[in-house]
């Protein structure tokens, strides 16, 4: 059975973007394969936080997680951190990576530019994430295209380590969605929909923002001038192009039935309102689901302790591997 690895950042509220992007895939995809999931609290600490903020928004993910479907029976849900073989791990391959390769990260060179002060820990981390993956042997990595280059890497650093100590890790595989692979800021459709940029107004649809909110969203999505319904990738249409994506990647529909869908809307209001439709009931089951974690956060906590049991069985073993490949003493 393939086995699969992914994670996310606990760095703000999730949004359509990761649910179009990620957890759908996930979910979808936990019946054919064995799955492991991680929020990713040690690569949040690369941008700047609030330790408090942290700890709740790590939790507010866990419940969304297991609210859009992820089964703790079918699936590893996990945080990094109770897993301590990913840290301990990242030093090891520090070792073997050379800098230039990070260097050369799309990420990090615009993460570099934008934050006041950078830490090591930007820099090193497509190392940790490297890490996350190699240490469960995944074969597959489902990620939004933004993180292609870092899974590609992570292949180079298992490639480094294979022809140094012997054939020791997989070689993993970035597995891409094919629509809404990227969903763009409602107000700005040059950018990407994050969670970091969640608290600008009108820019992200929370997947836990109740009806109003997203309605109020849509509303103020920038379009243009065009006054035409339909497909493009014409930057100046961006705008109206992300709106029928997301209405597309929910429905499922092709692109012809879409635009078929709005042809007798009377302008980009109709528009607007017919995907922030379309989205407000996608999001509902969610919404309600994951109240009911967060308001029994002892079951939460019972359920991540448990994820992190099943994942430290695999890391761990592995991680003690790696060390006697590269001429530790082990196991003292
Ligand atoms: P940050 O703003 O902190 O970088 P993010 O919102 O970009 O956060 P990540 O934690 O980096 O989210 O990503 C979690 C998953 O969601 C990844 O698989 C990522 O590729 C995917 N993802 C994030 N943003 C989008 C987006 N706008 N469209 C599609 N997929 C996305
Ligand atoms: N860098 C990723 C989050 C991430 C990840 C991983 C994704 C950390 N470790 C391992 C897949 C596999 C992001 O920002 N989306």
């Amino acid at each position: 059975m393939k086995r699969v690895f992914s994670g996310i950042q606990p760095t703000g509220e999730p949004h359509l973007g990761n649910y179009l992007g990620a957890f759908r895939q996930w979910v979808e995809g936990q019946d054919q394969k064995e799955n492991f999931f991680c929020i990713v609290d040690l690569h949040s600490l690369t941008a700047p936080y609030d330790p408090e903020g942290l700890r709740e928004r790590t939790r507010k993910l866990a419940a969304v997680l297991f609210a859009v479907g992820i089964s703790p029976e079918k699936s590893t849900l996990f945080i990094q951190s109770h897993v301590s073989a990913h840290a301990e791990a990242c030093w090891l391959l520090n070792c073997i990576t050379p800098i230039g390769w990070l260097q050369k990260m799309t990420q990090f060179k615009e993460k570099f530019t934008k934050q006041e002060s950078v830490g090591m820990g930007l820099l090193d981390y497509p190392v940790l994430m490297a890490c996350d993956i190699l240490l469960y042997d995944a074969d597959e990595v489902p990620v939004g295209d933004d993180q292609k280059q870092h899974v590609e890497l992570a292949r180079n650093i298992a490639g480094r380590f294979n022809h140094l100590y012997g054939d020791f890790f997989v070689p993993p595989e970035p597995v891409i969605p094919k629509i809404a692979a990227r969903v763009m800021g409602l107000d700005d459709p040059a950018t990407k929909m994050s969670k970091s940029a969640a608290s600008i107004r009108g820019h992200a649809i929370g997947v836990l923002d109740d009806p109003k909110e997203i309605e109020r969203s849509f509303k103020r999505a920038k379009t243009d001038l065009f006054n035409e319904i339909r497909f493009s990738d014409d930057q100046e249409r961006a705008g109206v192009n992300n709106l029928l994506s997301i209405y597309q990647a929910i429905t499922g529909k092709g692109r012809e039935e879409v635009e078929a869908d709005f042809a007798n809307a009377r302008g980009y209001g109709d528009l607007k309102m017919g995907v922030a439709e379309i989205v407000i009931e996608a999001l509902r089951p969610i919404r309600e689901e994951s109240d009911k974690y967060l308001n029994d956060p002892v079951a939460l906590d019972t359920m991540l302790a448990k994820g992190a049991e099943q994942a430290r069985e695999v890391a761990m073993p592995k991680l003690r591997e790696m060390q006697e490949k590269m001429g530790l003493l082990v196991g003292m």
